[in-house]
C-alpha cells in the first residue's frame, strides 16, 4: 500500500518563502542604489525617536524614505514625516513583525528612484521581528536603559540575528542607576564581535558614532 501521508514542514515553508522574498527585496534595493536599515526593538525603546534624530542629521545627505510597522495607527509615520521625510505606514493588524512581502508591497507603491536611504521601523517587539529577514543591508536592535538590566540575557536569539546593537536613553542611566557597561558585557557574551553603540536620541550623544558604524 502506498503511504499517501505528506508531511509539510510549515515552518520551513513559511520561512523559506520569506527568505526568497527578502532576497528579491535586496535585489530591488541594490538595483536602485538604496541603503536600507531595519530597526527592531521592544515597545518604547525609542526606535521612532532614534529615526527622527538620524533623519535630522542625514536628510541633507540622503533622500530618505521611512517605512513604519505597527499593528495600527499612523503615529510613527506622522512623527517622522514632520521632519520633512517621506514615510509610509504599514499596519500589520495582527502580525507582531514585518515580513519581506509587506516590505515588497510598500516598495511597489513608491517611486524608488526618489530615494537613496530607507529606514524601516519594525513592530515594537523584541522576539518576532528577528525571525524575518527583510532584505536590508543592516538589521539593528535598539534596547534602552528603561527596560531593566536583563533584556540581552533574556533575548540572545535577537542579538544573534542582528548586525548591530544600539543602547538608547543613556541620558537616563544615572538616574535609574543603570550600568550600561554591564549591558555591553551581556552583549559580548552572546556575540563577541557585534558592534554596540550607546546613544541618547534625546540629547544626541553617540549619534555621530552610530552614523559612522552604520556607514552612512
Ligand atoms: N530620555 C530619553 N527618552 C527617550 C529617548 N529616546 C526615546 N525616548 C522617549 O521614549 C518614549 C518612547 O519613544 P518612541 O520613539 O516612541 O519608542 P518606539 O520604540 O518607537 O515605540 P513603539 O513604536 O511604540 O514600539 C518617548 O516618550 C520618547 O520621547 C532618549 O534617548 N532619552
Ligand atoms: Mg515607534
Amino acid at each position: 500500500m502506498v503511504d499517501k501521508k505528506v508531511v509539510i514542514d510549515i515552518k520551513r515553508d513559511l520561512f523559506g518563502a520569506n527568505e526568497e522574498a527578502a532576497s528579491e527585496n535586496a535585489e530591488i534595493f541594490k538595483k536602485h542604489g538604496i541603503k536600507s536599515v531595519d530597526i527592531m526593538g521592544s515597545v518604547g525603546t525609542g526606535k521612532t525617536h532614534l529615526i527622527e534624530a538620524l533623519c535630522e542629521r542625514l536628510k541633507g545627505k540622503y533622500r530618505i524614505l521611512m517605512l513604519a510597522g505597527d499593528l495600527a495607527t499612523t503615529i510613527d509615520a506622522d512623527r517622522v514625516a514632520a521632519h520633512g521625510v517621506d514615510t509610509l505606514q504599514i499596519n500589520t493588524q495582527t502580525a507582531c513583525h514585518l515580513d519581506a512581502r509587506m516590505i515588497r508591497y510598500a516598495l511597489n507603491n513608491v517611486d524608488l528612484s526618489k530615494y537613496d536611504l530607507v529606514f524601516i521601523e519594525n513592530v515594537g517587539n523584541l522576539i518576532c521581528p528577528a525571525g524575518y529577514s527583510l532584505g536590508v543591508d543592516k538589521k539593528i536592535v535598539v534596547v534602552s536603559v528603561t527596560e531593566g538590566p536583563y533584556m540581552i540575557r533574556k533575548h540572545p536569539l535577537t542579538i544573534k540575528r542582528a548586525d548591530m546593537v544600539v543602547i538608547n536613553k543613556i541620558d537616563l542611566a544615572e538616574a535609574l542607576e543603570f550600568d550600561v557597561g554591564h549591558l555591553i558585557a551581556d552583549v559580548r557574551e552572546v556575540d563577541a564581535n557585534i558592534p554596540v553603540v550607546a546613544v541618547s536620541s534625546k540629547t544626541g550623544e553617540g549619534l555621530d558614532g552610530l552614523i559612522n558604524v552604520l556607514d552612512l
